[in-house]
């Protein structure tokens, strides 16, 4: 019929501990990204002519009610943000990504510093984004809500490679007020096999 569907998470909820908890990853997948799936389907059902792939949406999300960015964006962030990690993540991007990363940032270590210090000072609920940018360089930045990269009306536009939630929902139960330690753990799991294949589709 058309409706969006919650892809699989692909891994245990208790499989991304100590980094993550179990109870953050339940609630996350199965209240919150689970309701954003069935609004965005709620959402889209009152409006006419919407494309079927997520990232026309996107590409003119500002024709569309709030319910269809807020709740796409939703639905395709938490989307990636699942495949980001990995019990079996953590380590350093390698091949052109790694290339990349060093050219735009100086060194991994400095787009490490970026993309946590930039996330951790967005100030209320949004997320942390490392994209290609249409000049063909990484860029590093946040966007608040549900916004992404993908949307025409984001202020900074691009293919995203790499996400981080940093709506309170995301560590509020294990890490409490401290996003920083939270974003910090997050290096232990990222999937940079995942982030690079994505690179290397954009880069064609
Ligand atoms: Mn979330």
């Amino acid at each position: 019929d058309g409706a969006f569907l919650q892809p699989e998470l692909g891994y245990a909820f208790d499989a991304l501990e100590p980094h993550i908890d179990a109870m953050t990853m339940e609630l996350h997948y199965g209240k919150h990204h689970a309701g954003y799936t069935r609004k965005l389907n709620a959402a889209l059902a009152k409006e006419a002519g919407v494309p079927s792939d997520i990232k026309e949406v996107f590409a003119s999300v500002s024709k569309y009610g709030a319910g269809v960015r807020n709740n796409g964006g939703g639905y395709y962030n938490h989307n990636l943000y699942w495949k980001f990690m990995s019990p079996e993540g953590g380590g350093e991007p390698e091949g052109k990504l790694a290339e990349a990363i060093a050219t735009d940032f100086g060194s991994f270590a400095d787009f490490k510093e970026l993309f946590t210090a930039t996330a951790a000072s967005h100030f209320g609920s949004g997320w942390g984004w490392l994209l290609l940018n249409a000049d063909g360089k990484l860029e590093v930045t946040s966007l608040p809500n549900q916004d992404n990269p993908l949307m025409d009306i984001s202020p900074v536009r691009g293919t995203p490679l790499l996400n981080v939630d940093v709506w309170e929902h995301a560590y509020y139960l294990h890490y409490q007020n401290m996003r920083k330690s939270y974003l910090e753990a997050y290096w232990n799991i990222i999937d940079w096999k995942f982030v690079q294949a994505l690179y290397e589709e954009a880069i064609g």
